[in-house]
């Protein structure tokens, strides 16, 4: 996968040459490449910014450099991902569909966002999707393209040392997971569950069944509702 970030921080960016997304590009799953929107500028100020039409606080990212970056950048076959607080809520979804792009383009807006001419003509060349972390507020798309982009690269073939901790983790079913625990065995006067050391594998699978519902019960009642008939069995519903 190539992924090309464009804004007007590209230092904000520099984890992405940390730690395991790092190491995803240096073995090769991916490519990352940060570009500094101003470079499409022209003017001596490099303006990337006018207030808005309508009135209304603060400033909109003018159309022109976006265009520029985007003609730089678009390939056939790239998406364009606009983090927003307007846009659709990311999710472990759409991070897996995410994970199936050969190209990912990310514009990462500040200010009150971008025109909204620039994501409407990018649409009529490649995929767009505008994209939300969740219900509040942030400067801007930076810190949202390295939360969307460490959840995509994660699930990039070769990324992760072993697949099945996809299978099992958070969000990946539906719940929540279960409490994890490691040595050792009694820690500040804590002990570990006895399920989780008697070594009976299916009584174990069926307890860390029982505390993924009893979490996501209590923590994300919304995901319960969210599952599909068939996810629950009858013992799930004697939890
Ligand atoms: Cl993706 N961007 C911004 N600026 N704020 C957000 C967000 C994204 N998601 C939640 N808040």
């Amino acid at each position: 996968m190539r992924i090309d970030i464009v804004s007007i921080f590209p230092d904000y960016l520099a984890p992405l040459g940390l730690s395991l997304v790092g190491r995803a590009q240096q073995s090769g799953a991916v490519t990352v490449a940060v570009h500094d929107l101003r470079q499409w500028t022209h003017d001596v100020h490099r303006t990337v910014d006018d207030s808005p039409y309508g009135g209304g606080p603060g400033m909109v990212m003018r159309p022109e450099p976006w265009g520029e970056a985007l003609d730089a950048l678009a390939e056939p076959g790239s998406r364009l991902l606009v983090p927003t607080p307007a846009g659709e809520r990311f999710s472990q979804r759409m991070a897996q569909r995410l994970a199936g792009e050969e190209r990912l383009i990310v514009a990462c807006g500040r200010y009150e966002g971008i025109d909204q001419r620039v994501i409407d003509h990018a649409a009529g060349r490649m995929s767009v999707t505008e994209v939300s972390l969740g219900d509040y507020v942030l400067f801007g798309g930076e810190v949202a393209a390295l939360v969307i982009l460490e959840a995509v690269v994660r699930l990039l073939p070769g990324v992760l040392g072993n697949a099945d901790s996809l299978v099992e983790e958070s969000h990946s079913s539906g719940l929540l997971e279960a409490p994890l625990y490691t040595k050792p065995a009694s820690w500040r006067g804590l002990a570990v569950p006895e399920v989780l050391r008697s070594g009976d594998h299916a009584r174990i699978a069926r307890w860390r069944r029982e505390q993924a519902l009893l979490r996501t019960a209590t923590h994300r009642p919304d995901l319960l509702a969210e599952l599909p008939a068939d996810a629950l069995d009858p013992r799930d519903r004697e939890v």
